[in-house]
């Protein structure tokens, strides 16, 4: 993220299909993510198909090809006599100069090619880390590298690069190239935050060759103290003095895991990976009573209620809650993602993201605030030091399949109305009227002032007092994008131009941005799909929630920054016929002597 507006482009997936499962069974989970051993046989057959030339194959996505939904609820419904769905592979590779996709079938052994494509259109695959890093060693013995490097006074054997996407701005032809940019360490781990300036080059992956360079001026380099933030490497007073806080479970562990299957109070979920995405949560279902590294905490209130309303009586009754949270933290470079899903005893289901790491930052010859007279593009965080603005997006795709997949996605406005009756004081009330989306773009969301509720409903379910049964979203921090929708970032992040969008289930449509994202162009996002205004009333829907965050540096983010959080909530909506844990009861205290 080296330009002040680009964006960050992250997927995340989650995959609610309200079901309830019967227990598990010896056989494999259709949406178990791919083994050791089956990345080794996929590696083997793909090499394979290559003959002789096979040395020159690079992998650059390997990831479970998920059986079609129809196949995986067939097989659950009737596990115990039945083989799971074929398992396939999806592969992307890079040989002579063209991007390939596979599809390989491991229900064979050998495993066997199904499908071998070259990929024609814009945009390459994701980089390898392999040829990141041998872009990064280029520089090292690069001659004008070498030369820039002395000219500043520095010592090569401190310099660190590292490479970054170069994005698209309306070129005819793209080379697969990426950008390299030389820090430096001398005393500090935080180098992200000692960038060496003016120079610029730009690495041809598949010559492994700087086809680029220029070095077009210096500035003063951030000095090394203060960017340390290894505890050993800080100097006293230490502070503030917090106290530990334990977490038992005298009881045993609330959860249970069995294979990638986890069952905690009336919820029951499978936990996916993969390699773009990170965790999938597919399969959430949470059981009704009346029908029929995992960290656990208790401290907030599940219900509460206090009345005084009673003659002669107080009644107080309160419930603590117990949540269980699935995290998962990403490291994208200089940035650390922490992706929480909180699942409650009530149903919802908290999503929660934090954002710490090391801020991408420009060093300039100003030591104080007061010297800058025109834009740069951030804030001076430190002495030379300016963190740059930019933004996050994160979108989220939520295949709910609530209570079936036929589902309508509905929007209740709250509307003010007027008070017409003669003689009524009130001047005005507040009311919702509920229309449900017929086409994608009666769905196409930009949140805001205007109090709504979002509802996903499965209008053939009825509760037994006849709501339709359903789910709804709850925003948290909205952002939109603050660029022109012309602009190139923009067009390539068109998929942010709605917080809110909902399609038909489609398998193909997995990536919001598209699924060749370096340098792609803008034609294959969320927003170029959505275009052909496909009927999403009473079918398999898809809600695609971006949040993000515009992130206007501050000097409490350097030179790390404290977690900054966003998220939503997914919660039951007319799904349960009451408040679904009215009779649970709150876990016994746990009495424990603490020694001071
Ligand atoms: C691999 O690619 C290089 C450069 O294109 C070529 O010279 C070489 O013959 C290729 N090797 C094989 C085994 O095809
Ligand atoms: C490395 O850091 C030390 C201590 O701050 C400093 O004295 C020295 O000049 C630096 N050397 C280079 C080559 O930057
Ligand atoms: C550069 O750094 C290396 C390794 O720390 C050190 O051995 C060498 O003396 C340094 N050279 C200069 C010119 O500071
Ligand atoms: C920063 O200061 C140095 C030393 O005075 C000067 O050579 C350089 O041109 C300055 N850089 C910029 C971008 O003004
Ligand atoms: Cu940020």
């Amino acid at each position: 993220m080296a330009s002040t507006h680009r964006v960050l482009v992250s997927l995340l997936s989650i995959t609610l299909f309200s079901f309830i499962l019967s227990a598990s069974s010896r056989h494999q989970h259709p949406l178990d993510p791919l083994t050791p051993a089956e990345f080794s046989l996929i590696q083997h057959a793909v090499m394979g198909s290559y003959g002789a030339s096979s040395t020159n194959v690079t992998f650059h996505y390997v990831g479970l090809d998920e059986p079609d939904k129809p196949l995986v609820y067939s097989w659950m419904s009737n596990r115990a006599d039945k083989q799971p769905p074929h398992r396939r592979a999806s592969v992307v590779v890079r040989f002579r100069e063209q991007t390939h996709e596979l599809i390989v079938d491991l229900s064979s052994r050998p495993p066997s090619i199904v499908s071998k494509e070259v990929y024609h259109g814009h945009g390459f695959p994701i980089l390898t880390l392999e040829e990141q890093m041998a872009a990064g060693d280029l520089p090292r013995t690069h001659d004008e590298f070498i030369r820039s490097i002395e000219k500043r006074g520095l010592n090569m054997s401190d310099v660190v690069c590292s490479t970054y996407s170069v994005g698209w701005y309306g070129e005819l032809r793209s080379r697969r190239v990426v950008k390299v940019l030389a820090y430096y360490t001398n005393g500090t781990v935080n180098f992200y935050m000692r960038p060496i300036e003016g120079i610029l080059m730009v690495v041809d992956l598949e010559l492994m060759k700087i086809v680029k360079y220029h070095d077009r001026f210096t500035t003063s380099m951030p000095t090394a103290e203060d960017t340390e933030y290894r505890l050993e490497k800080q100097n006293p007073p230490f502070g503030p003095h917090l106290k530990g806080a334990a977490i038992v479970q005298p009881h045993g562990p609330g959860f249970e895991i069995k294979g990638h299957t986890i069952s905690w109070a009336d919820w029951k979920f499978h936990i996916g990976f993969d390699v773009r995405v990170g965790p999938i949560i597919s399969l959430a279902s949470i059981y009704d009573l009346e029908k029929g590294k995992y960290r656990q905490y208790a401290g907030n209130i599940m219900w509460r209620h206090t009345e005084t309303g009673i003659s002669g009586e107080t009644i107080r009754e309160v419930r603590s809650d117990v949540s269980l949270v699935v995290r998962s933290v990403s490291t994208v470079g200089n940035y650390d993602y922490i992706i929480d899903w909180e699942f409650k005893p009530s149903g919802s289901i908290k999503f929660k993201v934090g954002l710490t790491g090391l801020l991408e930052v420009k060093a300039v010859n100003y030591t104080h605030a007061s010297q800058i007279t025109e834009d740069e593009y951030g804030t001076m965080v430190g002495a030379n030091t300016i963190a740059t603005h930019h933004d996050h997006f994160l979108t989220y795709h939520l295949d709910l399949d609530v209570d079936g997949a036929s589902n309508s996605f509905v929007k209740t406005n709250l509307i003010t109305k007027p008070v017409a009756e003669e003689g009524v004081p009130r001047k005005s009330y507040w009311t919702v009227s509920s229309k449900t989306a017929r086409t994608e773009s009666e769905a196409q969301l930009h949140l805001g002032l205007e109090p709504c509720d979002l509802v996903v409903v499965n209008p053939n379910k009825r509760t037994k007092v006849g709501n339709n049964v359903g789910y709804r979203l709850i925003p948290g921090s909205i952002a939109s994008p603050i660029l022109f929708r012309d602009d190139y970032p923009q067009f390539r992040a068109a998929f942010t131009d709605n917080n809110l969008w909902v399609t038909p289930y489609d398998k193909s449509e997995k990536w919001a941005g598209g699924r060749y994202v370096d340098q792609s162009r803008g034609d294959d996002t969320l927003a170029v799909w959505t275009k052909r205004n496909r009927k999403i009333e009473n079918e398999d829907i898809v809600l695609w929630y971006t949040l993000g965050v515009h992130h206007v540096p501050y000097q409490e983010d350097f030179p790390i920054m404290p977690t900054l959080s966003a998220g939503f909530e997914l919660r039951p909506s007319n799904f349960f016929n009451r408040n679904p844990v009215l009779k649970t009861k709150s876990p016994k205290p746990v009495i424990r002597s603490c020694k001071p």
